[in-house]
């Protein structure tokens, strides 16, 4: 009984953490709960773990905590988007996403190469 009570309040207080971590910082580690409605949305690894950035429908560097890590992504904007391999939209574009599009694994081609978002031209 003692084991059991305890328990369940350690589990509140991670929730509680991890929460209060996705609200106060571009870069925590969230699943795909903390992408907000209007973000585009990347992970460190596949099926949305890992560290998380979110941001508008242009993010000119994903900053050196995301650079080159993203695997996972979700655009919840309204925008097709395009990843580039370099900043500032630069390089090649390694993967589109239309509006709503998510990708559980963006696949060998594009994982681990973004640096940087915007609209497709
Ligand atoms: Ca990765």
């Amino acid at each position: 009984m003692k084991l059991k009570r305890t328990m369940t309040v350690g589990a509140l207080a991670a929730a509680c953490a991890a929460g209060t971590m996705a609200g106060t910082a571009g870069v925590a580690n969230a699943d795909w709960h903390d992408c907000p409605n209007g973000s585009v949305c990347v992970w460190e690894h596949s099926n949305y773990n890992g560290r998380f950035l979110s941001g508008g429908t242009s993010v000119g560097n994903v900053g050196s905590a995301m650079n080159d890590k993203t695997t996972s992504l979700w655009n919840r904007t309204g925008t097709v988007v395009c990843y580039f391999e370099h900043t500032n939209s630069g390089g090649r574009a390694v993967y589109v996403t239309g509006p709503g599009d998510s990708s559980a694994n963006i696949g060998a081609s594009a994982n681990d190469k973004i640096s940087s978002w915007g609209p497709c031209n």
